[in-house]
């Protein structure tokens, strides 16, 4: 804890770790600040319900409307809350969705972060802020795994590249004005408020839907990806921790554990007692209920993407080491606080008393 409370800006507040993120700082004693876009602020059921599931109101936080590509919004808001802090998170943050509008994917993870950092630069800010930028294991695409702070980038995707382009924005800020800004390279980090186009909260939430009867059959793409999956609740210490440092740098956060998507649709089903046999090639294949027989899953070519990244395991050593940072949860105990807490989303829709409660 501190003397006099720290301010916080947190862009990109209403996504996933946005929410966590906020919880962590005011429970740390941080007055937190958040930029919301236009579209989560006017149609708050939808855009800010992750904050109100965490039972962040308008009492714990001050949410800002506005767009961090919005160079001059965003200056005059840091000129005017004067943050100790500033974590970005604001992203267009689907890689499929990125091959559709690459130009709108560059304009927010490139431009949105330069803005931040101009903003720092113009109002003479070097020495007083320090920024936690959200980059990310997409960048290192098609690099062999494993994957860490020194191996090669090679992005292949719009996404990847902008982000790429973002962090070096960071580096050479750093390098050039002295701001403590630094990179957190995150693998994938999941949690029950992953946004459902996902492939993890997709498959939680169809498991959940295909256990209560609501749902037929769940449809996939590359099902031979593999990813190194954590919880978005270890990761935002993570970055918390990155500025607590002397020095500015760049930071892995892993598990350092690989699967793929295959066998996370094994666990999540395993987890409501389901086995899933495979049968057939290609598109053509297809998972079943190896008691019944009956279809589960199958495969849609349109989810495949143009270019694919196939396999991302992280090796987060420097961070154990520097920052003394462990993920508490690993695949099997991320899998089922997912499935648990979509079947526990079913069960308080349909009106029922729950019995499983929401961890994440
Ligand atoms: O895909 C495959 C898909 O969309 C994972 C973002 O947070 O992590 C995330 O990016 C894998 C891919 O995440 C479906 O082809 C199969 O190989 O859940 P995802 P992502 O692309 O890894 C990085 C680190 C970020 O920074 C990003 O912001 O799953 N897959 N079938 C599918 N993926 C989706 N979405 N939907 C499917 O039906």
């Amino acid at each position: 804890m501190f003397g006099a409370k720290k301010t916080a800006l947190i862009t990109g507040i209403a996504g996933q770790d946005g929410g966590y993120l906020a919880e962590f700082l005011i429970r740390k004693g941080y007055k937190v600040h958040g930029l919301v876009r236009w579209d989560s602020y006017m149609d708050p059921a939808d855009g800010l319900k992750r904050l109100e599931a965490l039972g962040l109101t308008d009492a714990a936080l001050t949410l800002h409307q506005g767009d961090v590509t919005d160079a001059q919004a965003v200056t005059a808001l840091i000129k005017a809350i004067k943050p100790d802090e500033i974590y970005n998170l604001a992203a267009l943050s689907h890689v499929a969705v990125s091959f559709k509008t690459p130009a709108v994917t560059m304009e927010i993870n490139t431009k949105g972060t330069l803005a931040i950092l101009e903003a720092i630069r113009i109002l003479d800010m070097e020495k007083s802020v320090r920024m936690y930028q959200a980059s990310s294991s997409e960048m290192f695409g098609s690099a062999p795994a494993p994957q860490d702070e020194n191996t090669p980038f090679q992005p292949c995707s719009p996404y990847g590249v902008a982000k790429l382009a973002a962090y070096w924005l960071v580096k050479t800020y750093r390098d050039a004005y002295g701001i403590h800004a630094s990179n957190g390279i995150l693998f994938n980090h999941e949690s029950p408020a992953r946004g459902e186009d996902f492939v993890t909260r997709k498959i939680t939430k169809a498991v959940a839907a295909i256990e209560g009867g609501s749902r037929e059959v769940l449809t996939l793409g590359n099902l031979e990806s593999m990813r190194d999956w954590g919880h978005a609740r270890d990761y935002v210490e993570g970055m918390w921790l990155m500025l607590r440092q002397e020095k500015a740098d760049d930071y892995v956060l892993a598990t350092g554990q690989a699967h793929s998507v295959r066998e996370f649709v094994e666990r999540a089903f395993a987890q409501i007692g389901t086995t899933v046999v495979w049968s057939g090639q290609g598109v053509e294949e297809t998972g079943r209920d190896k008691r019944t027989g009956r279809l589960l899953v199958s495969i849609d070519p349109a989810l495949f993407r143009p270019k694919e990244v196939n396999h991302l395991l992280g090796n987060a050593r420097k961070a154990q080491d520097a920052l003394n940072w462990l993920p508490k949860y690993y695949f099997d105990d991320l899998v089922a606080d997912m499935v648990n807490a979509d079947r526990a989303l079913l069960w308080r829709e349909a009106g029922g008393d729950s019995v499983w409660k929401m961890t994440g």
